[in-house]
């Protein structure tokens, strides 16, 4: 922290944004041919926004298929590899594809980083029952929504799915935050970090209570987060959640090389200069409330 503290110090903010900035002009380390096929082309959301070849989550084959292209990355956490899969808010052509890949990856928690619709603009699929007792079926996944709790940034609901063709059930939480618009930041800090630290406490009690099937594996499967292009928000939300996970666990942080990092795995992570600033600004907030810094500095 007090790390942290100097360094935010000689920066401030326009440094912060400079900082970004020579973040922004590397290249991706990877090419995009999977995305840009031809025949894969309407998976993207948008055009602009491709995943790369080399950590692309591959959809398992399949009879009838010809594709195993999904616009979804595997990021990697803080000492996990593949902490998270970051994609793009689904479209109702690849609601299928979505579950297929919940599925395949074991996956226990979805994270929600935008409203399916935001002014009058489609963001993201309604790609889950919405209402509690709602059941849909997404290819060979049935989904069911057992249970919405609502809290006051977020919506955390249970559904249970149901795998057609091998007759397995599993659960799933979904956790959905509400008050970020994309290119924006959230309107709290520490709301979002409290909704981190929940979406955290799910997944642990997940693993936990499924012990040693997930053996090797002690943090468990990924976490599939997303917003609506899957760059600007979920980068900004894992980000955070690695920073503020190294924070506790060693007492210091380095964000330039967490975003540089994670933008080598999911391209163009964090879109914006104030989304970089606003890493910085929630760890500090953080800090303050755990007592590790003085407040008002
Ligand atoms: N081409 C889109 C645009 O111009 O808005 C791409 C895009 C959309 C990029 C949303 C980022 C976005 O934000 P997020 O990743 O947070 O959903
Ligand atoms: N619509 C997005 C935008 O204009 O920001 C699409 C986009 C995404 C463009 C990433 C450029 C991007 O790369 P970088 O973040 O490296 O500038």
């Amino acid at each position: 922290p007090q790390e942290l503290l100097t360094h935010l110090g000689r920066l401030q903010r326009s440094g912060i944004h400079q900082e970004y900035e020579e973040l922004r002009k590397e290249p991706p380390p990877g090419t995009f041919h999977c995305a840009q096929a031809v025949y894969n082309q309407e998976r993207n959301r948008y055009g602009d926004v491709l995943c790369l070849d080399q950590t692309r989550v591959r959809l398992k084959p399949r009879r009838n298929e010809r594709s195993d292209y999904i616009n979804a990355s595997f990021m990697d956490g803080y000492k996990q590899k593949s902490a998270y899969i970051g994609t793009q808010g689904p479209l109702e052509k690849t609601y299928g594809d979505f579950w297929r890949m919940v599925w395949e990856q074991n996956v226990f928690v979805i994270v929600m980083t935008t409203r399916t619709e935001e002014g009058s603009r489609r963001k993201c699929g309604q790609y889950w029952p919405l209402q509690e007792g709602g059941q849909e079926v997404y290819g060979h996944i049935a989904v069911v929504n057992q249970r919405v709790d609502h809290h006051t940034h977020y919506n955390h609901t249970t559904l249970e799915l149901h795998n057609t063709e091998t007759c397995e059930q599993r659960h799933v939480s979904h956790f959905q935050y509400l008050s970020w618009p994309d290119y924006g930041v959230p309107t709290s800090a520490l709301t979002l970090i409290d909704f981190l630290g929940a979406v955290k406490r799910q997944q642990r009690k997940m693993v936990k209570a499924l012990g040693l099937q997930w053996a090797g594996h002690p943090l468990g499967p990924p976490m599939v987060v997303h917003c609506s292009a899957g760059i600007g928000r979920t980068g900004t939300f894992c980000a955070l959640d690695i920073c503020l996970s190294q924070l506790q666990d060693v007492g210091s942080l380095n964000v330039c090389q967490t975003v540089r990092r994670m933008r080598t795995q999911r391209a163009f992570s964090i879109q914006t200069p104030d989304q970089y600033y606003f890493c910085y600004n929630a760890i500090l907030e953080h800090a303050q409330r755990q007592g590790l810094l003085p407040a008002n500095q």
